[in-house]
């Protein structure tokens, strides 16, 4: 049963009057959305309370997603459309003289993630509700979340991003449910009279935690899961026993303002940051989420632990949330007093760890003495779990000293570190990458050793999308297209979109789906000019990179191939091209210098460029400020061409990739990550793939890459170099964008830019030919959004339910919506 459009009406004046305390009259656009929030609340919240009934109910095993990211966006378009209430909403807005679209932009995005892992955390949610699996997030309740970006002059600038300033409607607070977490202090080694030894920690600092739960409305409005987040706040009791302690208070105790730790969200993306707060941070939302989930156990078997593992599956996202293995352990060793083997094998059979990079400044290792600082007693446990599978290592390779070393938790040297993508991999029940190119990375290159130990530990789960959200709610009018030819149930089965296939030469589909493509190009070009007062001609090609600045990402290889594009018209007027719009979404990580560096120069170019009349419409590049994910909403569904362009072996997976296909775009890439399995997805034809494999790479790497043979072999490069170096680009001042120059040619460019333009460039002279032909590129697109199927977040989340979790699902019964 669902509500009418007037009872609809009805909630949101309601709401308007006896939650916000305003009328029809007086409310702006804000309180309209917080109205709106507040009467589709009533339903989320209804659809909450039987499913934790039902789950609870049935004690069911549920998946516990760890991840100190959650990048989450917006919510309230999505929640409607998974109640099946957006046109209601739409209808009762519209009545009230209020237009539903501004209403949408009111809403803050919740920008608790950097990036692809972030946003992968938050489709996988979805999914689960979706599917209805039992299952939580665990995350942390960031004050502030990913830097707002503004430009000025052309460089980025950092702003605080405050999402909760106003409210949050979606959130409950959860104090019933607060936990106290323990740090610092030191262990005391307790002799019982029986000989055995117990460790006590008396911890030097406490801190509360405070649980915040937010509501995740799976599609259907069926099962309402939920994201419990953790905010810290200073303990109201003071820590008598450290204070008895006496003297050893002075020496041990150790200051944390509690409300620091969870103030902000590191803006690292793939890159460890090595700093106390981050470990403190980790190990605080840990610490809550494991005895919340303890809590939870115990109301059922009471303190019989044999069901733990059963009932529990906890998945590590990526090692930020590793610390968790020694957590559970010291909680069912020296708190519950199981003894280390009956501990360890619970343990092992409730953790699972994902990877999410190759890159080796991302895999976190801490320093043995700040963990002994912060976490004496874990540190102690960590020794104790090594020890022990030093022993086992020495079973399989007897006497092997250098593999010991290899594999140990505990890398020697200088300053002793603790790695915790080993003790991710030793106290886990499975490993899993992000691709299949990843994971062979993964077996082959980075946990060898540990493959040949357990061969059957290491496995592949590809990443996956929603649907729901990047293609139902992020483009309308395209799936209303698609409800037509394949029905309206492919945002639950998106094999379904392969029906398009059959209708890819279809001259009257063609016309129709292109037409789409050009209203959202429209409607992009109008956001571009709002933000950046750039006009931009939407029959021009819409070629798009977005995703976090990084080198191996390489956005400077793109920026190369536009002043390649920008010099051959100069040279020749009659260059001939298809009229091209290069557009980037980039946020830098702020202490990452080089990345800094090439977002100042792609918008130094773009001012030259754009303002150069020689050019007119032929070029363009726009830079739009503060990617976000409310933006890729607006950006994915405009896309002709989409820039996947990492160097081979260093790109995971990829999730924008996939979104931009999705939508209908055609990826130029390079055989890196999930590009891999989209270009067997699509087939050759309808991709345009360049450049060096990851097997080129590494040829090229051990016979030794010199950057100055490109420069000095390819005319264009070098030009394009050194253009660098005047003060073209930056009147005045010379050498504003040297460092890029020097980066690719001087400091030997460990991403191979410099070896892969040219395949580049003649990729992309393809893909202007294909774009001339109306027909060819019309068939390409549409076998690009019909051939998506496989990664729907739906289907990563099956393969870890089969491969991973053994999950069931539990059917919640529907509620009347309201
Ligand atoms: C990443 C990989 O770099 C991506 O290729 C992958 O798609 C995502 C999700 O699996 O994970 N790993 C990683 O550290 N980031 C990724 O995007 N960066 C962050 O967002 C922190």
């Amino acid at each position: 049963m669902k509500i009418s459009k007037g009872d609809f009406k009805a909630a949101i004046i309601r709401h308007l009057h006896s939650t916000l305390g305003t009328d029809e009259n007086k409310a702006n656009n804000h309180a309209w959305w917080k109205a709106t929030c507040a009467a589709i609340q009533e339903n989320v919240l209804e659809g909450l309370r039987r499913t934790q009934k039902t789950h609870y109910m049935n004690d069911t095993r549920a998946v516990h997603y760890f991840s100190a990211e959650f990048l989450m966006g917006r919510l309230l378009s999505n929640n409607m459309q998974n109640f099946g209430l957006y046109d209601v909403a739409h209808g009762a807005l519209k009545e009230l003289g209020v237009e539903l679209a501004d209403v949408l932009e009111e809403e803050p995005d919740m920008a608790l993630g950097n990036g692809g892992l972030g946003r992968l955390a938050a489709c996988f949610i979805d999914s689960l509700a979706t599917m209805e699996l039992p299952a939580i997030g665990y995350g942390i309740h960031y004050e502030h979340g990913l830097f707002r970006q503004e430009i000025k002059s052309g460089a980025q600038i950092e702003r605080p991003d405050s999402w909760r300033d106003y409210g949050n409607p979606w959130e409950i607070c959860r104090p019933e449910s607060i936990q106290e977490v323990s740090l610092f202090g030191y262990v005391e080694t307790k002799y019982g009279d029986n000989g055995g030894i117990k460790k006590e920690w008396h911890p030097g600092s406490i801190v509360k935690g405070v649980p915040w739960d937010i509501p995740v409305v799976g599609y259907g409005g069926k099962t309402v899961n939920v994201l419990r987040l953790w905010q810290s706040e200073a303990s109201d009791y003071f820590n008598w026993d450290v204070f008895n302690a006496g003297g050893y208070v002075d020496a041990q105790r150790e200051n944390i303002q509690a409300e620091t730790i969870s103030k902000v969200l590191y803006p690292n993306d793939e890159t460890e940051a090595g700093k106390e707060l981050r470990l403190i941070q980790q190990y605080f939302f840990c610490s809550c989420s494991l005895k919340d989930i303890i809590r939870r156990y115990k109301r059922a078997h009471g303190d019989d632990w044999s069901r733990f593992k059963e009932q529990v599956v906890i998945q590590l996202n990526d090692t930020h949330p590793a610390i968790a293995i020694p957590e559970l352990m010291r909680i069912l060793v020296d708190r519950a007093e199981l003894d280390w083997d009956t501990a360890w094998d619970i343990s092992t059979h409730v953790f699972a760890y994902t990877n999410h990079t190759l890159l080796p400044e991302a895999l976190e290792k801490w320093p043995a003495r700040m963990l002994e600082k912060i976490l004496p007693r874990h540190l102690e446990i960590i020794y104790e779990i090594n020890h022990r599978f030093m022993n086992e290592v020495d079973k399989k390779w007897p006497g092997d000293n250098s593999k010991k070393a290899k594999l140990s938790i505990i890398e020697e040297g200088p300053e002793k570190m603790v790695r915790m993508g080993h003790l991710s991999v030793i106290g886990s029940f499975k490993v899993n990458g992000v691709a299949e190119l990843h994971s062979r990375l993964v077996k082959e290159n980075l946990f060898p050793d540990f493959d040949a130990l357990w061969p059957d530990k290491l496995t592949n789960v590809t990443n996956g999308i929603t649907p729901r959200r990047w293609l139902k709610a992020c483009n309308p009018l395209l799936s209303e297209l698609v409800d037509k030819k394949v029905g309206e149930d492919w945002p639950l089965n998106l094999k379904k979109l392969e029906g398009l296939a059959k209708h890819a030469t279809n001259k009257t589909f063609q016309k129709s789906f292109m037409s789409v493509k050009q209203k959202n190009k429209q409607l992009l070009a109008d956001e571009i000019y709002a933000s950046t007062g750039i006009q931009v001609d939407t029959n021009a090609i819409f070629d798009i990179q977005i995703k976090r600045l990084h080198e191996y990402k390489r956005q400077h290889l793109n920026l190369l191939h536009i002043m390649a594009l920008y010099r051959r018209i100069l040279e020749n007027p009659d260059y001939d091209m298809h009229p091209r719009v290069f557009i980037f979404g980039a946020k830098a990580a702020p202490g990452y210098k080089l990345a800094k560096d090439i977002i100042f120069a792609i918008n130094k170019v773009a001012d030259k460029v754009n303002n150069d009349p020689r050019v007119g419409n032929k070029l363009k590049v726009v830079f739009l400020p503060n990617y976000r994910v409310s933006l890729a909403e607006k950006m994915i569904p405009a896309c002709d061409v989409s820039e996947q362009i990492s160097t081979a072996g260093k790109e995971a997976s990829g999730t924008g990739n996939m979104k931009l296909a999705l939508n209908g775009a055609v990826t130029i890439g390079t055989l890196d990550g999930a590009n891999v399995e989209i270009a067997e997805e699509v087939g050759e034809d309808n991709i345009f793939i360049f450049g060096m494999t990851v097997e080129d790479v590494n040829a090229l790497k051990a016979s030794g890459y010199n950057p100055k043979d490109y420069y000095y072999k390819d005319a264009e490069i070098k030009a394009i170099l050194d253009w660098l170096e005047t003060d073209y680009f930056t009147p005045g001042k010379p050498g504003a964008l040297v460092s890029i120059k020097q980066s690719l040619l001087d400091l030997g460019d460990p991403f191979f830019v410099l070896a892969d333009f040219r395949a580049y460039s003649d990729a992309q002279i393809e893909v202007d030919k294909a774009y001339r032909d109306k027909a060819r590129w019309a068939e390409m697109v549409i076998i690009n959004t019909a051939m998506m199927g496989k990664f729907t977040s739906d289907r990563s989340i099956q393969d870890y339910v089969d491969r991973v979790w053994r999950l069931d699902s539990c059917a919640v019964e529907q509620q009347k919506i309201r």
